[in-house]
Order: structure tokens, then sequence, then C-alpha cells
């Protein structure tokens, strides 16, 4: 199990759209997301710089950011685009964090 978090951007005064959106997550993004080998997948919001941590774990070597190549995901992507500084592909803009501390 690998652990992996990244950093998003989301547009001034939408957290409570953003969380709305993610307590009515598609359940077919859900399933999507565990049967690529994510778990324990959390997203904390900064208000200070409207920036997204988000923290998952994976069996593999990628994320819920690499699999933009599914429908699912780029239905997603196009809905989010809106309230998130997102690429022209529509996915939300994505800065890999490093690890520095772990506790078991
Ligand atoms: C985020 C972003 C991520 C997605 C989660 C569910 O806002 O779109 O790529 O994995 O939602």
């Amino acid at each position: 199990m690998e652990r992996i978090a990244f950093k998003m951007y989301l547009n001034e005064g939408q957290k409570e759209e953003y969380k709305k959106r993610h307590a009515e997550i598609w359940p077919e993004l859900k399933q999507l997301l565990k049967e690529a080998g994510i778990s324990e997948y959390s997203i904390f919001f900064d208000d200070e710089t409207n920036t997204l941590f988000a923290f998952q774990k994976v069996t593999g070597e990628s994320g819920s950011q690499d699999l933009g190549a599914t429908e699912i995901v780029q239905k997603w992507w196009t809905y989010m685009k809106d309230i998130m500084k997102s690429n022209s592909d529509n996915s939300p803009v994505s800065v890999p964090l490093e690890e520095v501390f772990y506790m078991e």
C-alpha cells in the first residue's frame, strides 16, 4: 500500500458547493476509485488559500488523478471544472506532495 497526496485549487467562495457535490459523489465514480485500488481517500480544505489537500492509499503506483482515461472520471472532471482551477483537458490542476513524515 502506498500513501499519496496532492493539492488542488478551488475557486473563491466554492467550498460549500464543493462539499455538496462530494457528499453526493456518483456511486459509479466511487466504485471505480475502489476498484482502482484507492482507499482512505480524504480531501481537506484550506480557507486561507482555497487549496484542497487530498490524501489516499493506493495498492499500485497510480491514484485518482491517473484515471483520466476513463469516461466516468472525464465526466466528473467536466462537471467539477466550473468551481476548480482546471487544465485544458478539464482535469483539475493537481500538484503531487512529498511525504515528509509518517507515523504508523
Ligand atoms: C476531486 C477531483 C478528483 C476526484 C475527486 C473524487 O474534486 O475531481 O480528481 O478523484 O474529486
